[in-house]
């Protein structure tokens, strides 16, 4: 299971400077508990710090993961339609909003956007995106917020004259979350949302090969992204993990509809972590990664368990990714 607790209604931390480190002793927390139970699990949050985002921007490059691709492909060729559905003025809140080069397919269809939110747990790799996006968008409103979107956040107030507010979840990144988290963040999604909208990308099921080939890269990209978290404990945490006594494991998980992800231990071996010894056995695993797949239907009935009305839904010829606009309930409807 995923130690991920997601969202509840919403906090923007006041003092970004203190981010960081407290960001470290919850990565060092988490990891404690995670090799402390079994099955060994940890969010796959602790993949992006600045290498990691790095190396995520190289996944999205590859030609087995088809993912960004399509994704790109389905937001550029329905832009306007996307575009008309936000309406004039709208304020785009994006969460895990990364290299922030999907945004960018939206704001050149849209009418005169307020403003645009980007919200992301990597605070180096978020600025720097964002000093590029202005470049190109100079008459754009930029206000990124570096924060951990599974926990509470509060967003600024909507700007005056703004149009809808509309979230982006692009990239499946949904998929990270049990369907019953989903449901959760969803549904404080939908609160944070309300009057508005989201525009949600997610994945579909399909032939098993292609999964298995999308986190199975003939580079090894994928697989020293997953390594990089135990290469960032030893960075940030001081651990002494041997990145080479552990393997790179993504397989598809068909009755639960996911790609999971683990790092398996090659040995039996000791890490050590802040005074603790904990021991892995030969073959024994640390869950990093579920990357949930979905059908067009079952995502529109997790959005609706979670308060959302599932409206348009864009696809690609082959149906392996789908974009859904699904509207947030009513200013001032409780249900
Ligand atoms: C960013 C979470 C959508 O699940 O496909 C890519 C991350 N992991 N390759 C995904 C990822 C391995 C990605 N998400």
């Amino acid at each position: 299971m995923h130690r991920a607790t997601t969202a509840a209604a919403a906090a923007l931390p006041d003092d970004q400077a203190t981010a960081p480190a407290a960001h470290a002793c919850a990565f060092a927390r988490d990891l404690a508990a995670a090799l402390s139970e079994r099955p060994h699990s940890i969010s796959p949050k602790y993949f992006y710090d600045e290498r990691g985002s790095q190396l995520f921007d190289r996944i999205c490059e590859l030609p087995e993961y088809y993912p960004t691709r399509i994704e790109v492909a389905i937001l550029t060729a329905h832009a306007r339609e996307i575009a008309a559905c936000m309406g004039p003025r709208a304020e785009i809140v994006e969460f895990g909003a990364g290299s922030l080069r999907k945004v960018r397919l939206l704001l050149d269809a849209l009418d005169r956007p307020a403003r645009y939110l980007p919200i992301d747990i990597s605070g180096e790799h978020l600025a720097g995106a964002v000093a590029a996006l202005q470049r190109d968008h100079p008459g754009l409103q930029v206000q990124p917020v570096v924060a951990d979107y599974t926990q509470r956040m509060l967003l600024p107030a909507p700007l005056p004259g703004a149009g809808r507010r509309v979230g982006f979840f692009p990239g499946s990144t949904i998929g990270n979350f049990t369907p019953d988290e989903a449901v959760q963040f969803l549904a404080v999604a939908a609160q944070v949302l309300r009057g508005g909208a989201l525009l949600l990308g997610a994945d579909l099921v399909k032939d098993p090969a292609i999964l298995h080939a999308a986190y199975n890269d003939a580079q090894g990209v994928t697989a020293e992204f997953n390594l990089n978290l135990l290469a960032r404990a030893n960075r940030e945490l001081g651990t002494a993990f041997a990145l080479d006594q552990f393997f790179h494991s993504a397989f598809y998980n068909a009755p639960r509809q996911r790609i999971e992800m683990h790092l398996v231990s090659r040995c039996r071996q000791q890490v050590v972590l802040g005074g603790r010894s904990y021991q892995l056995e030969e073959g024994e695993s640390l869950h990093t990664e579920y990357s949930h797949k979905f059908t067009v239907a079952g995502l529109r009935e997790l959005a609706r368990r979670a308060g959302f009305r599932p409206g348009p839904v864009w696809t690609d010829e082959q149906r392996l990714f789908s974009v859904h606009w699904l509207q947030a309930p009513q200013e001032g409807n409780d249900a």
